[in-house]
């Protein structure tokens, strides 16, 4: 970022032999979002991933038969509908940062944003995903799977500042141990599926096993071991692969934008009153509320809280894009056919087009009209194209319901006076956040509302 902000939209960066072409204007990401021009890129450090994600759909190459194999059977699995079907296992894992919170607020000691907002996300795509508890809040330090998934993720960023000469077999020794354990976490997974004889066939493991068809006399015939079942929709080795890749994408990632959106409502008494106003809307003084599915479409400011968090911390803070074609860039930068363009977004979502102060965080940036008047390609906090992210929905309506939940039950104590500081494991999070909770009274609602109330036009 301050390279962008030194060189401006367009540098490349030269690390120990890899250049790296980076853009961050809405111009030139316009351009590179064009899919008949550039696809996605699977960059150095994506390559690195796939040392331990294979051909998941986040790091497979787009050639790969298995991404659009994978991306079919699994599309209908993120569809705005199947939120349906995850909403009450969501629910069920708020309910777990309640009762860890709860006891928080009873005895004053402060909790670290992150670090519960992390067991919440894996906790939720893991039962969500594949009938799987990782039983996070019952831990005092993260399971030992989100260890070694943060340190593989920051294997991967280091190997990829290397120089030369160094010796690196003890920590590429200690990467393949990680490695391997989250293979062995994984296939614990899906062993604990087959030997429960269960399909769970709306769940993503269920979708990937082929459980849907069961033929009654076994047809389908690539199964292993002379099970009954049908043949794997996918081969073991890419299912494998998936759930690694889901547990990555789909965990770091939501808890960091719950974390910044957690942040930026500290710091902004009234985005916070709003957002409390809108909960309390719905569940009243309710001790212990039931959101429905369609509750969390009631949430738009809520919603529009962590699309502004998004903004100003993408948590997956840069994609790559492959020319398919020898082309230039801006009219004169060039780009040769199968070279790599990286978006930077967070510079990309400070771009002049945002406005004046693109620092500040002010949800109304998503309110409907402003964002009808914006392009598509200033905003890409879950990529683009073809290869967006497949997780999109997923993350909104679990991180929506939880945020709104939060705000509802506690006032929020910033008892360290906390300043922000970005942590990069692959993924953004804000460092060393903690909290003080003090749970919310039928008298702190009304405070709240009266707060708004003397805004002009009553804080409509
Ligand atoms: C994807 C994604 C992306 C793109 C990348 C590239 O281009 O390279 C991005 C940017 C993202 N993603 C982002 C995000 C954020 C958040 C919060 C999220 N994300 C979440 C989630 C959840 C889940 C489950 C997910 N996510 C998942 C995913 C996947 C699988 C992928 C891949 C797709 C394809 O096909 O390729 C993604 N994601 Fe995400």
């Amino acid at each position: 970022m301050d390279l962008a902000r030194t060189h401006g939209p367009v540098f490349k960066r030269r690390v120990n032999g890899h250049e790296t072409l980076f853009v961050s204007s809405l111009d030139l990401v316009t351009e590179v979002a064009d899919e008949s021009r550039f696809a996605k890129g699977v960059s150095v450090v994506l390559e690195n991933v796939r040392e331990f994600a294979g051909d998941g759909l986040f790091t497979a190459y787009n050639d790969e038969p298995n991404w659009a194999k994978a991306h079919e059977i699994l599309m209908p699995a993120f569809a705005l509908g199947s939120m349906r079907t995850y909403h009450p296992v969501m629910l069920e894992v708020a309910r777990r940062v309640m009762a860890c919170w709860d006891r928080r607020a009873a005895d004053g000691s402060p909790v670290d944003v992150a670090d519960d907002m992390t067991r919440m996300t894996l906790d939720t795509i893991g039962l969500a995903g594949f009938g799987f508890d990782f039983e996070s809040f019952a831990r005092d330090t993260p399971h030992p799977f989100v260890e070694s998934m943060v340190r593989c993720l920051q294997w991967s960023m280091a190997k990829f500042a290397r120089g030369p000469g160094a010796d690196h077999r003890a920590q590429d020794a200690a990467f393949r141990a990680d490695a391997e354990y989250l293979a062995s976490v994984v296939d614990e997974v899906i062993a604990a599926r087959t030997a429960s004889g269960e399909t769970g066939d709306d769940d993503l493991l269920g979708l990937m096993l082929g459980a849907t068809d069961p033929g009654e006399d076994g047809e389908g015939g690539e199964g292993e071991g002379g099970t009954a079942r049908p043949g794997p929709a996918l081969d073991p080795a890419n299912v494998r692969n998936q759930i690694i890749t889901f547990l990555i994408a789909g965990h770091e990632t939501t808890s960091g934008a719950l974390s910044f959106a957690l942040y930026y409502l500290l710091k902004d008494p009234v985005a916070l009153r709003m957002a409390q106003r809108e909960a309390d809307e719905l569940w009243g003084d309710e001790a212990d509320p039931d959101p429905s599915f369609e509750d969390i479409g009631r949430l738009p400011f809520t919603r529009q809280v962590l699309n502004e968090a998004l903004r100003l911390w993408p948590t997956a803070a840069a994609f790559s894009r492959q020319a398919r074609e020898d082309t230039l860039i801006g009219g004169r930068f060039p780009v040769r056919a199968g070279e790599m363009v990286t978006v930077l977004t967070p510079m990309l979502h400070r771009d002049p087009s945002w406005g004046d102060n693109p620092e500040m965080f002010d949800p109304a940036r998503f309110g409907p009209e402003a964002e009808a008047a914006r392009s598509p390609h200033a905003y890409k906090p879950f990529g683009t194209g073809e290869r967006a992210c497949i997780g999109r929905q997923f993350a909104l309506h679990e991180a929506t319901m939880l945020l709104a939940l939060l705000v509802h039950r506690y006032r929020l104590i910033d008892h360290t006076g906390y300043r922000l500081r970005v942590k990069e494991t692959l993924t953004l999070k804000p460092d060393g956040f903690t909290l003080t909770l003090a749970a919310r009274t039928p008298g702190d609602r009304a405070a709240t509302r009266a707060a708004l109330a003397v805004l002009p036009g009553g804080g409509a």
